[in-house]
């Protein structure tokens, strides 16, 4: 049977029961460990010069990483995929910036990471690429000879053509990503930007079946909605209810409701908004004041890019401007809490709120509104309101879907949120339900590899013909 060869930019930590980076981890570790195989990439540490890989098996996964240089540190993960990629792909070209000497890093780190990956694959490997720091690692491996399948998902937005040409060497990255042969996105909405770019661009043309014949290749383009496991989370949430931390934000709550928040601390999340909307909230509702609090938990990451430290004092101001306004003695509207929780803990908090808050600006998926769903008792389930601009809105019809740069609108979404009758919260919770079951992290990946394995048969009878 084919081995199969993950890569990431970030291989992550292997000692179970640390909280792992982000989404992207946790969908890749969980589908890894049930088929087995290697998880190549990026050690998350800086040294003198990046050498052979470091290999360590943990169970059927075998990590393979590399260290990265200052200096490729800097141009490739901090410079071009986080300051360009990111705010572009988000949205957000008011963020993004440019620089020739960071997009050289970047191609220049994709191609070490290929030569390195090359010494340790096998002819008949199945390697899967993930995210936006390696969307010119097909081309790269290809160069060097490697003829193995290589299919490649991409968990943040595709953004349409006009947002996509604002990021200089488009061409060139959109070229590269036709080397895979399975190109795999979060939303039909992404997999139609692009599309759009490929045909209104005359680089190629799309035949049956979501076939691309572009750049002198052929591949396929599909959406892969990734999922979670629905029946694991919810045991989870029930097992850590009586868990510490729980017992005490209960306790603390003394009654009042909770509206939770759960993100990574980044500007695509839509925090500020997600805040000033609450705070609209309590200006209309004056009867809700001491009766329920918003509990945002929110991690700093990437926080040595410029534009993450900014939205971390941002989002402290506001905090402590909305308490200042509207706190009493003993009621704290915000509780703003910038830290890691364990993955089983953060499902028992959500079981424990009535409200999940979720309202990225922009967001590939957002598993987090779909652990929230997964994290509710059936019987007495709490209510999602979801960004119609988080890719899990496709999904999830049976939220309260709202459109996160309308405050008024968030407003009213908690108002009818916390007054929802029980009979309408559970016909929405067991609505959405049955697509998460349907849509698991399982089918995710066993969509995408099956995709992978039918085309790559095809080309790769061509390559060695
Ligand atoms: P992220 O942007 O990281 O992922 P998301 O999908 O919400 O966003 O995943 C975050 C994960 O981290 C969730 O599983 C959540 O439970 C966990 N997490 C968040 N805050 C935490 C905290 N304080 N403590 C512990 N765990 C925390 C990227 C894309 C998304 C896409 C995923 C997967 O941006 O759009 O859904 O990849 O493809």
């Amino acid at each position: 049977m084919s081995r199969l060869i993950v890569v990431s930019n970030r291989v992550a930590p292997t000692q179970e029961g640390r909280p792992a980076a982000g989404g992207l981890a946790i969908g890749v570790l969980d589908a890894l460990k049930e088929t087995g195989g290697v998880w190549f990439g990026w050690s998350g540490e800086i040294v003198g010069e990046a050498g052979e890989p470091v290999i360590e098996k943990h169970g059927n996964v075998t990590y393979a990483t590399v260290g990265l240089s200052r200096r490729d540190y800097d141009q490739y993960y901090r410079g071009f995929s986080n300051a360009t990629l990111w705010p572009a792909f988000h949205y957000r070209t008011d963020l993004a910036r440019y620089d020739r000497q960071e997009y050289a890093g970047y191609l220049r780190v994709n191609a070490m990471l290929a030569k390195q990956l090359k010494a340790l694959l096998k002819p008949d490997d199945i390697i899967w690429v993930h995210d936006y720091h390696l969307l010119p690692f097909a081309q790269c491996l290809r160069e060097l000879g490697v003829a193995n399948p290589i299919g490649f998902f991409l968990h943040i937005p595709f953004p349409v053509p006009e947002m996509l040409r604002t990021v200089p060497p488009h061409e060139e990255l959109v070229t590269g990503m036709c080397a895979y042969d399975v190109l795999g996105f979060q939303t039909d909405a992404d997999r139609q930007s692009f599309v759009d770019y490929i045909e209104r661009g005359h680089f190629g043309h799309v035949s049956e079946g979501g076939m691309v014949h572009a750049h002198g290749h052929m591949f396929k383009v599909a959406a892969y909605p990734i999922g979670v496991y629905p029946d694991a989370i919810a045991q989870a949430a029930q097992q850590f209810s009586d868990r510490k931390p729980v017992r005490a934000l209960r306790e603390a709550m003394r009654g009042r409701r909770v509206i939770m928040s759960v993100d990574r601390l980044d500007y695509s999340k839509g925090l500020v908004e997600r805040f000033q909307a609450f705070e609209r909230f309590l200006l209309n509702a004056p009867g809700w004041h001491g009766r329920v609090s918003l509990v945002q938990v929110a991690p700093p990451t990437r926080s040595d890019v410029q534009t993450y430290q900014r939205i971390r004092q941002t989002l402290e101001g506001e905090a402590g401007r909305i308490n200042g306004r509207f706190a009493q003695l003993d009621w704290t509207p915000i509780q703003y809490l910038n830290r890691k929780y364990e993955r089983n803990l953060l499902m028992a908090l959500f079981r424990m709120s009535q409200v999940g808050y979720v309202t990225p600006l922009r967001d590939g998926m957002n598993l987090v509104a779909k652990e929230y769903i997964a994290s509710q008792d059936p019987a007495d389930p709490g209510v999602l309101v979801l960004s119609q601009f988080a890719g899990a809105a496709e999904q999830l019809p049976g939220a309260l879907v709202v459109n996160p740069f309308d405050l008024s609108q968030m407003a009213e979404a908690l108002e009818r949120a916390l007054s929802m009758p029980l009979e309408e919260r559970q016909a929405r919770h067991a609505d959405m339900m049955g697509p998460l079951r349907e849509m698991d992290l399982s089918k995710w990946r066993d969509a995408f590899l099956a995709d992978l394995g039918h085309v790559a048969t095809a080309a790769t009878v061509t390559r060695n013909a």
